[in-house]
Protein backbone atom coordinates (compact mmCIF):
# COMPACT_ATOMS: atom_id res chain seq x y z
CA UNK A 1 0.00 0.00 0.00
CA UNK A 2 1.72 3.29 -0.78
CA UNK A 3 2.10 5.97 1.50
CA UNK A 4 -1.39 8.04 2.50
CA UNK A 5 -1.37 12.00 0.63
CA UNK A 6 -2.49 13.67 3.74
CA UNK A 7 -3.10 17.44 1.89
CA UNK A 8 -3.42 20.41 4.37
CA UNK A 9 -5.05 23.02 2.50
CA UNK A 10 -8.74 22.02 0.71
CA UNK A 11 -8.27 25.01 -1.51
CA UNK A 12 -7.51 25.48 -5.80
CA UNK A 13 -4.33 23.83 -5.52
CA UNK A 14 -5.10 21.17 -2.78
CA UNK A 15 -8.41 20.57 -4.49
CA UNK A 16 -6.65 20.40 -7.69
CA UNK A 17 -3.76 18.06 -6.65
CA UNK A 18 -6.29 15.69 -4.15
CA UNK A 19 -8.86 15.05 -6.80
CA UNK A 20 -6.09 13.91 -9.27
CA UNK A 21 -4.59 12.07 -6.83
CA UNK A 22 -7.66 10.26 -5.55
CA UNK A 23 -8.52 9.41 -9.56
CA UNK A 24 -5.66 7.55 -9.54
CA UNK A 25 -6.54 5.34 -7.13
CA UNK A 26 -3.72 6.92 -4.44
CA UNK A 27 -4.94 7.44 -0.46
CA UNK A 28 -5.70 10.80 -0.15
CA UNK A 29 -7.31 12.65 2.92
CA UNK A 30 -7.85 15.81 3.26
CA UNK A 31 -7.04 18.11 6.53
CA UNK A 32 -9.55 20.64 7.17
CA UNK A 33 -9.66 23.13 9.56
CA UNK A 34 -12.26 21.98 11.98
CA UNK A 35 -15.47 20.30 12.61
CA UNK A 36 -17.54 22.45 11.22
CA UNK A 37 -15.53 22.78 7.91
CA UNK A 38 -15.86 18.85 8.30
CA UNK A 39 -19.08 18.25 8.83
CA UNK A 40 -20.19 20.99 5.86
CA UNK A 41 -17.85 18.94 3.49
CA UNK A 42 -19.74 15.41 4.85
CA UNK A 43 -22.62 16.89 3.95
CA UNK A 44 -21.94 17.01 0.05
CA UNK A 45 -20.52 14.19 -2.38
CA UNK A 46 -17.38 14.97 -2.29
CA UNK A 47 -14.46 17.20 -4.07
CA UNK A 48 -15.52 18.03 -7.81
CA UNK A 49 -12.94 19.14 -10.20
CA UNK A 50 -13.98 20.94 -13.63
CA UNK A 51 -11.85 19.67 -16.50
CA UNK A 52 -12.55 21.19 -19.94
CA UNK A 53 -15.85 22.18 -18.80
CA UNK A 54 -16.71 18.72 -17.16
CA UNK A 55 -17.38 17.55 -13.71
CA UNK A 56 -16.26 14.76 -11.97
CA UNK A 57 -16.93 14.33 -8.26
CA UNK A 58 -14.54 12.19 -6.19
CA UNK A 59 -15.47 11.07 -2.51
CA UNK A 60 -11.58 12.02 -0.94
CA UNK A 61 -11.93 11.22 2.79
CA UNK A 62 -11.36 14.08 5.28
CA UNK A 63 -10.63 14.82 8.70
CA UNK A 64 -9.43 17.18 11.07
CA UNK A 65 -6.09 17.90 12.39
CA UNK A 66 -7.66 16.09 15.66
CA UNK A 67 -7.72 12.96 13.89
CA UNK A 68 -5.17 10.86 15.81
CA UNK A 69 -3.02 9.05 13.01
CA UNK A 70 0.46 9.79 12.16
CA UNK A 71 1.47 12.02 8.85
CA UNK A 72 4.22 10.55 6.74
CA UNK A 73 3.53 12.37 3.48
CA UNK A 74 1.88 16.22 3.57
CA UNK A 75 1.25 18.27 0.68
CA UNK A 76 0.69 22.00 1.97
CA UNK A 77 -1.21 23.90 -0.17
CA UNK A 78 -2.48 26.86 2.05
CA UNK A 79 -1.14 30.21 1.05
CA UNK A 80 2.31 31.53 1.86
CA UNK A 81 0.75 33.43 5.10
CA UNK A 82 -0.73 30.70 6.61
CA UNK A 83 1.75 27.40 6.00
CA UNK A 84 3.89 27.80 9.06
CA UNK A 85 0.88 27.82 11.52
CA UNK A 86 -1.68 25.37 9.67
CA UNK A 87 1.97 22.85 9.78
CA UNK A 88 2.00 23.74 13.30
CA UNK A 89 -1.30 22.60 14.15
CA UNK A 90 -0.23 19.32 13.10
CA UNK A 91 2.97 18.68 14.42
CA UNK A 92 2.21 16.39 16.88
CA UNK A 93 0.98 13.91 14.41
CA UNK A 94 3.88 14.12 11.85
CA UNK A 95 6.06 10.98 11.77
CA UNK A 96 9.63 11.25 12.02
CA UNK A 97 11.29 12.52 8.68
CA UNK A 98 7.75 12.97 7.50
CA UNK A 99 7.62 14.39 3.84
CA UNK A 100 6.55 17.80 3.76
CA UNK A 101 5.75 19.13 -0.34
CA UNK A 102 5.23 22.93 -0.02
CA UNK A 103 3.21 24.35 -2.97
CA UNK A 104 3.19 28.15 -1.66
CA UNK A 105 4.70 30.56 -4.40
CA UNK A 106 6.98 33.31 -3.88
CA UNK A 107 9.84 32.86 -0.94
CA UNK A 108 10.12 33.13 2.55
CA UNK A 109 7.71 30.46 4.10
CA UNK A 110 9.51 27.44 3.14
CA UNK A 111 12.35 28.42 5.30
CA UNK A 112 10.24 29.46 7.83
CA UNK A 113 8.92 25.68 7.80
CA UNK A 114 11.87 24.07 7.29
CA UNK A 115 13.36 25.96 10.44
CA UNK A 116 10.46 25.19 12.52
CA UNK A 117 10.52 21.52 11.14
CA UNK A 118 14.16 20.45 11.57
CA UNK A 119 13.32 16.47 11.10
CA UNK A 120 11.25 16.87 8.38
CA UNK A 121 11.92 16.46 4.55
CA UNK A 122 11.04 19.81 3.33
CA UNK A 123 10.39 19.35 -0.79
CA UNK A 124 9.81 23.12 -1.94
CA UNK A 125 7.76 23.11 -5.40
CA UNK A 126 6.88 25.89 -8.03
CA UNK A 127 4.09 25.08 -10.00
CA UNK A 128 2.75 27.24 -13.34
CA UNK A 129 -0.86 25.06 -13.25
CA UNK A 130 -3.84 27.12 -12.95
CA UNK A 131 -6.69 26.87 -10.82
CA UNK A 132 -9.92 28.66 -8.80
CA UNK A 133 -12.88 27.68 -7.24
CA UNK A 134 -16.19 28.39 -8.68
CA UNK A 135 -18.42 27.06 -5.48
CA UNK A 136 -17.92 25.24 -1.80
CA UNK A 137 -15.91 21.63 -2.67
CA UNK A 138 -15.30 22.49 -6.34
CA UNK A 139 -12.36 23.69 -8.28
CA UNK A 140 -12.08 24.57 -11.93
CA UNK A 141 -8.94 23.24 -13.51
CA UNK A 142 -7.89 27.22 -15.38
CA UNK A 143 -4.43 26.78 -17.03
CA UNK A 144 -2.46 23.66 -17.56
CA UNK A 145 1.18 23.65 -16.29
CA UNK A 146 4.10 22.10 -14.85
CA UNK A 147 5.15 21.53 -11.00
CA UNK A 148 8.86 21.46 -10.43
CA UNK A 149 9.82 20.03 -7.00
CA UNK A 150 13.03 20.01 -5.41
CA UNK A 151 15.04 19.84 -2.32
CA UNK A 152 17.88 22.31 -1.97
CA UNK A 153 19.68 19.50 0.47
CA UNK A 154 19.16 16.26 -1.75
CA UNK A 155 19.34 16.01 -5.32
CA UNK A 156 17.86 12.82 -5.86
CA UNK A 157 14.44 12.60 -6.74
CA UNK A 158 11.98 10.35 -4.21
CA UNK A 159 10.44 7.31 -5.43
CA UNK A 160 6.99 8.41 -4.56
CA UNK A 161 7.35 11.00 -8.04
CA UNK A 162 5.86 8.05 -9.64
CA UNK A 163 2.51 8.89 -7.99
CA UNK A 164 2.20 12.11 -9.54
CA UNK A 165 2.91 10.12 -12.81
CA UNK A 166 0.37 7.55 -12.33
CA UNK A 167 -2.02 10.49 -11.25
CA UNK A 168 -1.18 12.95 -14.81
CA UNK A 169 0.42 15.41 -12.46
CA UNK A 170 3.20 17.14 -15.03
CA UNK A 171 6.15 17.04 -12.61
CA UNK A 172 9.84 17.26 -12.85
CA UNK A 173 12.59 16.99 -10.35
CA UNK A 174 14.66 20.02 -9.98
CA UNK A 175 18.39 20.05 -8.68
CA UNK A 176 17.87 24.11 -8.94
CA UNK A 177 14.75 24.68 -7.16
CA UNK A 178 15.53 27.46 -5.65
CA UNK A 179 16.65 29.12 -8.77
CA UNK A 180 13.30 28.72 -9.97
CA UNK A 181 11.48 29.56 -7.15
CA UNK A 182 13.45 33.14 -7.45
CA UNK A 183 12.78 33.39 -11.28
CA UNK A 184 8.71 33.14 -10.27
CA UNK A 185 9.12 35.28 -7.53
CA UNK A 186 11.08 38.04 -9.99
CA UNK A 187 8.45 37.49 -12.68
CA UNK A 188 5.23 37.77 -10.19
CA UNK A 189 7.02 40.92 -8.56
CA UNK A 190 7.65 42.65 -12.11
CA UNK A 191 4.41 41.96 -13.10
CA UNK A 192 1.73 41.09 -10.54
CA UNK A 193 1.96 44.47 -8.38
CA UNK A 194 1.88 46.70 -11.07
CA UNK A 195 -1.26 45.62 -12.74
CA UNK A 196 -3.04 46.07 -9.29
CA UNK A 197 -1.47 49.75 -9.56
CA UNK A 198 -2.42 49.93 -12.96
CA UNK A 199 -5.53 47.57 -12.40
CA UNK A 200 -5.20 46.64 -15.58
CA UNK A 201 -5.07 42.83 -17.26
CA UNK A 202 -0.96 41.89 -17.85
CA UNK A 203 -1.31 43.16 -21.07
CA UNK A 204 -2.04 46.55 -19.78
CA UNK A 205 1.39 46.60 -18.69
CA UNK A 206 2.44 47.16 -22.18
CA UNK A 207 1.81 51.14 -22.17
CA UNK A 208 3.76 50.84 -19.20
CA UNK A 209 7.13 49.47 -20.82
CA UNK A 210 9.99 51.99 -18.91
CA UNK A 211 8.63 50.81 -15.26
CA UNK A 212 8.59 47.36 -16.52
CA UNK A 213 12.08 47.18 -17.47
CA UNK A 214 13.36 49.41 -14.67
CA UNK A 215 12.36 47.14 -12.16
CA UNK A 216 13.35 44.21 -14.31
CA UNK A 217 16.92 45.99 -13.93
CA UNK A 218 16.79 46.08 -10.53
CA UNK A 219 15.19 42.74 -9.66
CA UNK A 220 18.33 40.99 -11.90
CA UNK A 221 20.70 42.79 -10.10
CA UNK A 222 19.05 41.74 -6.66
CA UNK A 223 19.69 37.93 -8.17
CA UNK A 224 23.11 38.13 -8.64
CA UNK A 225 23.56 39.77 -5.28
CA UNK A 226 21.49 37.10 -3.68
CA UNK A 227 23.46 34.49 -5.70
CA UNK A 228 21.43 33.53 -8.59
CA UNK A 229 22.96 34.58 -11.80
CA UNK A 230 20.76 32.00 -13.47
CA UNK A 231 17.79 33.26 -12.22
CA UNK A 232 18.53 36.79 -13.66
CA UNK A 233 19.71 35.63 -17.14
CA UNK A 234 17.39 37.58 -19.55
CA UNK A 235 14.82 38.36 -17.42
CA UNK A 236 13.33 41.18 -19.37
CA UNK A 237 13.00 39.44 -22.30
CA UNK A 238 11.11 36.94 -20.56
CA UNK A 239 8.57 39.18 -18.51
CA UNK A 240 8.01 40.76 -21.84
CA UNK A 241 7.27 37.32 -23.30
CA UNK A 242 4.84 36.56 -20.10
CA UNK A 243 3.44 39.69 -20.92
CA UNK A 244 2.60 39.25 -24.16
CA UNK A 245 1.70 35.37 -23.96
CA UNK A 246 -1.12 36.72 -20.37
CA UNK A 247 -1.96 40.07 -22.15
CA UNK A 248 -5.56 39.14 -21.92
CA UNK A 249 -5.10 37.44 -18.16
CA UNK A 250 -5.96 39.26 -14.70
CA UNK A 251 -2.79 38.68 -12.64
CA UNK A 252 -3.26 36.17 -9.63
CA UNK A 253 -2.53 39.35 -7.17
CA UNK A 254 -4.89 41.59 -8.76
CA UNK A 255 -7.52 38.61 -8.56
CA UNK A 256 -6.50 38.79 -4.84
CA UNK A 257 -7.60 42.39 -4.14
CA UNK A 258 -10.37 42.85 -6.85
CA UNK A 259 -11.96 39.56 -4.62
CA UNK A 260 -11.11 41.49 -1.20
CA UNK A 261 -8.64 38.57 -0.90
CA UNK A 262 -5.43 38.87 1.19
CA UNK A 263 -2.67 38.82 -1.32
CA UNK A 264 1.10 37.20 -0.49
CA UNK A 265 3.12 40.54 -0.86
CA UNK A 266 5.53 39.47 1.62
CA UNK A 267 6.51 36.09 -0.11
CA UNK A 268 6.80 38.36 -3.40
CA UNK A 269 7.54 42.44 -3.23
CA UNK A 270 8.48 42.25 0.11
CA UNK A 271 10.57 39.48 0.06
CA UNK A 272 12.71 40.99 -2.36
CA UNK A 273 12.99 44.27 -0.81
CA UNK A 274 14.51 42.72 2.91
CA UNK A 275 16.72 40.68 0.62
CA UNK A 276 18.13 44.03 -1.31
CA UNK A 277 17.82 45.81 2.48
CA UNK A 278 20.21 42.12 3.52
CA UNK A 279 23.00 43.24 0.68
CA UNK A 280 22.80 46.68 1.38
CA UNK A 281 21.27 46.81 -2.39
CA UNK A 282 19.43 49.94 -3.31
CA UNK A 283 16.04 49.33 -5.08
CA UNK A 284 14.59 52.62 -5.37
CA UNK A 285 11.51 51.25 -7.70
CA UNK A 286 11.24 48.36 -6.33
CA UNK A 287 10.57 50.15 -3.04
CA UNK A 288 8.50 52.98 -4.62
CA UNK A 289 5.84 50.31 -6.14
CA UNK A 290 5.72 48.41 -3.09
CA UNK A 291 4.89 51.76 -1.17
CA UNK A 292 2.45 52.54 -3.81
CA UNK A 293 0.76 48.70 -3.19
CA UNK A 294 0.41 48.85 0.77
CA UNK A 295 -0.85 52.02 -0.03
CA UNK A 296 -3.69 50.63 -2.03
CA UNK A 297 -4.12 47.52 -0.03
CA UNK A 298 -4.66 49.71 3.39
CA UNK A 299 -7.05 51.81 1.27
CA UNK A 300 -9.25 48.96 0.14
CA UNK A 301 -8.83 47.39 3.67
CA UNK A 302 -6.67 44.77 3.35
CA UNK A 303 -3.81 43.14 5.28
CA UNK A 304 -0.37 44.79 4.16
CA UNK A 305 1.75 42.51 4.88
P1 LIG B 1 -6.60 28.90 -1.67
O1 LIG B 1 -6.86 30.10 -0.85
O2 LIG B 1 -7.56 28.55 -2.77
O3 LIG B 1 -6.49 27.62 -0.74
C1 LIG B 1 -5.84 27.63 0.49
C2 LIG B 1 -6.66 26.76 1.43
O4 LIG B 1 -5.94 26.55 2.64
C3 LIG B 1 -8.01 27.39 1.81
O5 LIG B 1 -9.03 26.48 1.57
C4 LIG B 1 -7.85 27.64 3.32
O6 LIG B 1 -9.08 27.53 4.03
C5 LIG B 1 -6.89 26.52 3.68
N1 LIG B 1 -6.23 26.70 4.98
C6 LIG B 1 -5.57 27.78 5.46
N2 LIG B 1 -5.15 27.56 6.73
C7 LIG B 1 -5.57 26.30 7.05
C8 LIG B 1 -5.46 25.50 8.22
N3 LIG B 1 -4.85 25.96 9.32
N4 LIG B 1 -5.99 24.26 8.21
C9 LIG B 1 -6.64 23.78 7.11
N5 LIG B 1 -6.79 24.50 5.96
C10 LIG B 1 -6.25 25.74 5.94
O7 LIG B 1 -5.12 29.06 -2.24
P2 LIG B 1 -4.52 28.47 -3.60
O8 LIG B 1 -4.91 29.34 -4.73
O9 LIG B 1 -4.79 27.02 -3.67
O10 LIG B 1 -2.96 28.74 -3.34
C11 LIG B 1 -2.16 27.96 -2.48
C12 LIG B 1 -0.70 28.31 -2.78
O11 LIG B 1 -0.39 27.87 -4.11
C13 LIG B 1 -0.41 29.82 -2.76
O12 LIG B 1 0.86 30.07 -2.27
C14 LIG B 1 -0.48 30.20 -4.23
O13 LIG B 1 0.29 31.35 -4.56
C15 LIG B 1 0.11 28.95 -4.89
N6 LIG B 1 -0.33 28.77 -6.28
C16 LIG B 1 -1.65 28.80 -6.60
C17 LIG B 1 -2.04 28.60 -7.93
C18 LIG B 1 -3.49 28.60 -8.33
O14 LIG B 1 -3.77 28.55 -9.53
N7 LIG B 1 -4.43 28.65 -7.44
C19 LIG B 1 -1.06 28.39 -8.91
C20 LIG B 1 0.29 28.36 -8.54
C21 LIG B 1 0.65 28.55 -7.21
O1 LIG C 1 2.22 33.88 -12.25
C1 LIG C 1 1.58 34.84 -12.62
C2 LIG C 1 0.55 35.37 -11.69
O2 LIG C 1 -0.42 35.98 -12.13
O3 LIG C 1 0.72 35.14 -10.49
C3 LIG C 1 1.94 35.49 -13.93
C4 LIG C 1 0.95 35.11 -15.00
C5 LIG C 1 3.29 34.99 -14.39
C6 LIG C 1 2.05 36.97 -13.80
O4 LIG C 1 3.07 37.31 -12.93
Amino acid sequence: MSTTWHILGAGSLGTLWATRLARAGMPVRLILRNTERLASYQAGPGLTLVEHGVAQTYPVSAETPDTPEPIHRLLVACKAYDAQSAIAQLQHRLAPHAELILLQNGLGSQDAVAARQPHAHCIFASSTEGAFRDGEWRVVFAGHGYTWLGDAARPTAPPWLDDLLVAGIPHEWSIDILTRLWRKLALNCAINPLTVLYQCRNGGLQAHPCEVATLCAELSELLDCCGQPAASQDLHDEVQRVIQATAANFSSMYQDVANLRRTEISYLLGYACQAAARHQLPVPHLRAVQARLVEQLVARGLPSD
